[in-house]
């Protein structure tokens, strides 16, 4: 296997919560992940990610450990893990697991005993202060810096019994940890070796740029509402590839070659992104940047979305590909447990289902990178349609519909932004088929299916060749059959037409050109594409499979095409 096998790999990301449950309490679990494999080694993938199955008391679904080398009792078991893995590795595919190191649960031992006292040994694993000078401890203004958390609100909680606070990029009960701390450095790694050595075949590593802060920490700009930004004194931090290198030592040294690496890094710049996959500094295999998911956020954020400018959706494609395109590598997704559902976003899901949901999945799959399938994006899975907020159940939403209302934006723009944005959208359980639940549970489903589950479902999808299913199934096997899409150059074509987006991959003289209409209009591309072969087409088997010649693509609305010279 060549070191770099990943790069013609697909990964296909489980959220376990709403995967598929096996014992009717209306939560997903490894058994019933172990029930639905066939899935996807049908698709054809080649890695599975994990979303967290670990012990938590589940304040962000897992996304806060409490125990690092258990298994939540909701999830399973250690043994029911290893069945798993054993399963997934007999059908020839990979097991990543989520590393969520950034932070523990305020329930891990760790933090229990750092709470504990402030001469604890354990102490400094995590950031601890006192409150800003001038300031009693509870008093208004008195956290130890302004950072707004990503979960809004204060980055700083008080702890009474000791009248310091401590710091937390995200919910309450999700302290960071300090990696300043060797000690806090080594327990990770020796966590890390233990999964290694249980088989698992990799990480996908939360928010791990954010680990390194610059110190001493200080207040960020301010922002709307009192609080301030401290993402630029946490983000990509002054330590940050020291301590990814000497994991990387620690931890991946002489099982390189087998392993799949991936950080979550928000932020990242294209110059970040060569340092942290560059592989002769040996860090990550490569990252999650957001500039293309981020591309809609509005000025009130994420929650106050923005129609979607494909022009400048295209440039952020293309100066990614560009920036990587020597050292480094690209991972692609538009869809993961933190997005809605792209064909919601970027597609059309009431005029064009099956034809945008398509589309979007073939430009995605065919540019340079490693491309991350989320659970449900293979069979076109739409937002939930949520119109109230007790329909929501994720922290970032409720926390912001709070935020939002105290700013005084009105409640129907609010529950606007919630539909489109919110991270529910993409935690519904996934629509296996038309029965009940969609045949995620017998029991309630700790969040309801989508009602278009009665004709959008898997069941339906594998057995219809024109399906959304069956088109990300060729998309992946043409990854792993043409060494063209893993390997070649990237050339974008036609940057500023608002509706086409096409680019051109070329390996030895063998050329591949996508092109797609990502409108509802009709278009004509002024695309090339002389003597090549139309080899994948999203507008059904019976339409005409023509070979173009006179330089324009004549494209129906959201219709894509890919043509292959040799
Ligand atoms: O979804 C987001 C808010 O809009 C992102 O900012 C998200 O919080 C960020 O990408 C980090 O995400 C990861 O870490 C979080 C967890 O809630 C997310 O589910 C996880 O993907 C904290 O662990």
């Amino acid at each position: 296997m060549a070191s770099d096998w990943w790069k013609s790999a697909v990964v296909y990301q489980v959220y376990p919560r709403s995967f598929q449950d096996s014992n009717g309490d209306g939560v997903g679990d490894l058994q019933g992940i172990r029930s639905r494999l066939d899935h996807l080694e049908w698709l054809g993938v080649d890695v599975i990610w994990l979303s967290p199955i670990y012990a938590s008391p589940q304040a962000d679904n897992g996304y806060d450990i409490a125990d690092y080398q258990a298994i939540d009792p909701t999830f399973g078991t250690l043994d029911d893990f290893d069945a798993l893995l054993a399963d997934v590795h007999a059908r020839g595919m990979k097991l990543v697991m989520d590393l969520v190191v950034n932070h523990t649960s305020d329930e891990h031992p760790w933090f229990l005993e750092s709470r504990s006292s402030p001469r604890s040994p354990k102490r400094d694993w995590y950031w601890w202060s006192d409150p800003r000078e001038g300031f009693e401890a509870g008093q208004p203004g008195a956290e130890p810096t302004n950072w707004r958390s990503f979960f809004s609100g204060p980055a700083w909680t008080l702890d009474e019994e000791s009248g310091q606070y401590f710091l937390h990029l995200f919910h309450p009960k999700q302290p960071d940890l300090n990696w300043e701390n060797p000690e806090v450095r080594e327990a990770v790694y020796a966590m890390m070796r233990w999964w290694l050595d249980r088989g698992v075949d990799g990480f996908r590593m939360d928010v791990i740029n954010l680990i390194s802060k610059v110190l001493p920490l200080t207040d960020g700009e301010p922002l709307p509402g009192g609080l301030g930004n401290g993402f630029p004194l946490y983000a990509n931090g002054p330590r940050v590839h020291e301590f990814l290198q000497e994991m990387h030592r620690e931890v991946f040294a002489g099982r390189e070659g087998e392993l799949i690496t991936v950080g979550e890094t928000p932020g990242v710049t294209t110059d970040h992104a060569v340092l942290f996959t560059d592989p002769a500094r040996a860090e990550v295999d490569m990252v999650f940047q957001f500039e293309h998911v981020d591309v809609d956020h509005g000025p009130a954020g994420k929650f106050d979305p923005q129609p979607l400018d494909l022009v400048r959706l295209k440039a952020i494609v293309h100066r990614w590909q560009e920036a990587l395109a020597e050292r480094g590598w690209n991972s692609l997704y538009w869809d993961n447990h933190d997005q809605p559902r792209v064909v919601s976003r970027f597609g059309d899901d009431r005029d064009h289902w099956a034809e945008s949901a398509k589309a979007l999945a073939a430009v995605l799959h065919l540019q340079r990178g490693t491309p991350y399938v989320y659970q449900g994006e293979e069979i076109g899975m739409t937002n939930a349609g949520f119109t109230s907020i007790d329909q929501y159940r994720d922290v970032e939403a409720l926390n912001a519909y709070d935020e939002l209302r105290a700013l005084d934006m009105p409640e129907d723009r609010i529950l606007d932004g919630l539909a489109a944005m919110s991270r529910d959208n993409a935690r519904t359980p996934v629509q296996w088929d038309d029965s009940p639940h969609a045949g995620f549970t017998t029991g309630t489903p700790w969040l309801p299916a989508t009602a278009n589950h009665a004709w959008l479902n898997a069941a339906a999808q594998r057995e219809d060749p024109d399906s959304v299913a069956a088109f990300y199934r060729e998309l992946i096997a043409l990854r792993h059959r043409i060494q063209v899409v893993a390997h070649g150059d990237f050339t974008m074509l036609l940057p500023e037409d608002p509706r086409v987006f096409a680019y051109r991959r070329e390996l030895d003289g063998t050329r591949l050109t996508v092109v797609a209409n990502l409108s509802g209009e009709p278009v004509e591309a002024p695309v090339d594409v002389h003597g090549a072969s139309l080899i994948l087409h999203n507008r059904g088997a019976a339409a005409t499979l023509t070979t173009a010649g006179a330089g324009i693509v004549p494209l129906e609305p959201w219709e894509t095409r890919v043509y292959l010279t040799d």
